[in-house]
C-alpha cells in the first residue's frame, strides 16, 4: 500500500512536470494594466509599463517588444548612479515562476524610441511581446497622460 502511494505521488509529479513543459511562456504570462505614457509634443521617445504575472511553475523572461507606433523598442531598467537615476538597456526582463513583475516608472520599462506620430489621449496601442522560448503575445495598451496621473496622486494624498 505504501509502495502504491509512493508510485502515485511520483507519477503525479511527473504529470505536472510534463504539463508545465507543454505550456509556452506566452500562455504562462498574464499581462495586466498595460499603458503607454503620452510623451510631451516632439519627444523622440516614451515608455510602456505593465504588470507581468508568471502563472506557471517555470521561470520565463521577456526578451523583446515592438509596436507599430515607433521604430526602435528596447527593454530598459533604471539604476541609481550616485543619486542620479539613469536608464540602462537590458537583454531580458526575468519573470520568475509564480511571481508578478511590475514594469513601472523608475524601474523596468519598455522604451519606445523614434515615435512615428504623437500619441493621442485614450489611444489603444498594440504591443507585441516575445519571450525567451520564442513564443509571442500581442497586448493592447492604453495611452496615459502622466500629468493627469500626477494630479490624481495629489488629490489622493489630500484625501488621507
Ligand atoms: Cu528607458
Amino acid at each position: 500500500m505504501k509502495k502504491l502511494s509512493i508510485w502515485l505521488c511520483s507519477s503525479l509529479l511527473l504529470l505536472t512536470h510534463f504539463s508545465a513543459h507543454a505550456q509556452s511562456a506566452s500562455e504562462a504570462i498574464e499581462v495586466e494594466d498595460a499603458y503607454v505614457r503620452i510623451a510631451p509634443p516632439n519627444a523622440a521617445a516614451t515608455a510602456a509599463f505593465m504588470a507581468l504575472e508568471n502563472k506557471s511553475n517555470e521561470d520565463h523572461a521577456l526578451v523583446s517588444a515592438k509596436t507599430n507606433i515607433n521604430r526602435t523598442t528596447e527593454l530598459h531598467t533604471h539604476t541609481n548612479d550616485n543619486g542620479v537615476m539613469r536608464m540602462r538597456q537590458v537583454s531580458q526582463i526575468d519573470l520568475p515562476a509564480g511571481q508578478e513583475v511590475n514594469l513601472q516608472p523608475g524601474g523596468y520599462h519598455i522604451m519606445l524610441i523614434g515615435l512615428n506620430t504623437a500619441i493621442q489621449e485614450d489611444q489603444p496601442i498594440e504591443i507585441g511581446l516575445t519571450f525567451e522560448d520564442g513564443s509571442t503575445k500581442t497586448i493592447t495598451a492604453k495611452s496615459r497622460s502622466m500629468m493627469k496621473m500626477g494630479a490624481m496622486d495629489h488629490n489622493h494624498n489630500h484625501g488621507h
